[in-house]
């Protein structure tokens, strides 16, 4: 009678034990595995496409049990999925916040549960540095600069003034306010650059190409386009060439991302110019997913390592572009 009281307790002491190893989110796939919960942006882009692929695939080679949700560029639906996320007592919440503000009462419910929260690609715009444990993506505002530097070299000898209109990203996201940040407090240095039309395409073709016509039946004389994304420049570019124009010669084009049919786009010489930002996050991502269930420290901030592509490298590059 005592044995089988004994074993009873030691088989309760085993699965006590096995739930605390779960951490403290609890084993919501009821696997063992670590479960994720990661609340997408949207499918808006090539960038974002291969975002996603990338955390799917990181995410089954690690071994992580990955709840995917798609929020179609709404903050709305990603509150409702990190709320779902918070419900299901998943481990980890990782998400690319579509805008930066209007976060707190939702990681605040997740700090409460004591779920671990993850940002990546995008940052949030909070006072409360505690709201999440570590924000892994690129330097919007460098690649901003970097896009100006080009810019800046470009027309180094000329003193006429340089047209420029902007396709921004969505409006109040992270990569839209930092690139025209630093792209702007670059050409401030010399009078002679004008951006005289700045607007929002939403980091879509269809809209990049819409704005741009409007853009293009608004103003006469455009030297220069400077596209926040990919997508929005080959939209663009369409535009450009239905006006009879010329894009990369008669309008010269500054485009972010670096995906390949933008390189393609340069080897045609219809892009004179791609500051890249890497979207394979994935392997970092699950590497932090493993660190914060272990209970190890992460840095508040991993930034990812890009470069500067120009037309006359595009088509040597082109081949080891990886999406
Ligand atoms: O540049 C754009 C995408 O947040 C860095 O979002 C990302 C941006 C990327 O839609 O193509």
């Amino acid at each position: 009678m005592r044995t089988r009281f004994l074993a009873a307790l030691a088989a309760l002491a085993l699965s006590t034990a096995a739930l605390a190893a779960c951490g403290d989110g609890g084993d919501a796939g009821g696997s063992g595995k670590i479960t994720l919960g990661f609340a997408q942006v949207g499918a808006e882009s090539a960038w974002r496409t291969a975002n996603t692929a990338s955390i799917q695939e990181s995410a089954a080679a690690a071994g992580i049990d990955l709840k995917f949700s798609d929020a179609q560029q709404k903050q709305e639906n990603q509150i409702k999925a990190i709320r779902s996320f918070i419900q299901q007592r998943v481990d980890v919440i990782a998400f690319s916040p579509v805008v930066e503000s209007g976060w707190d009462t939702v990681l605040k419910e997740a700090k409460d549960a004591k779920i671990p929260v993850v940002l990546t690609d995008r940052a949030i715009d909070s006072a409360d540095e505690s709201l999440y444990v570590t924000f892994l993506g690129s330097d919007f505002v460098e690649e901003g600069r970097r896009a100006a530097n080009w810019l800046v070299e470009e027309y180094r000898d000329g003193t006429d003034p340089v047209n420029i209109v902007e396709l921004q990203g969505t409006t109040g996201s992270a990569p839209a306010i930092d690139r025209q940040t630093g792209f702007a407090e670059t050409i401030a240095a010399d009078p002679k650059f004008k951006v005289i039309a700045s607007q929002t395409g939403e980091f879509t073709r269809a809209k990049g190409k819409e704005v741009m016509q409007a853009f293009l039946s608004a103003n006469k004389d455009i030297d220069v386009l400077y596209a926040h994304n990919d997508d929005m420049a080959l939209g663009a570019i369409q535009a450009i060439e239905e006006a009879g124009l010329k894009p990369g010669e008669d309008i010269k084009i500054i485009s972010v991302d670096g995906v390949k049919d933008a390189f393609v786009a340069m080897t045609e010489g219809k892009i004179n110019v791609v500051v890249e930002c890497n979207p394979l996050l994935g392997p970092q991502l699950m590497d932090v997913v493993n660190k914060v269930v272990a209970g190890e420290q992460t840095p508040k901030r991993i930034l990812t390592e890009e470069g500067v592509f120009t037309a006359d490298q595009a088509a040597a590059e082109l081949p080891n572009r990886k999406y």
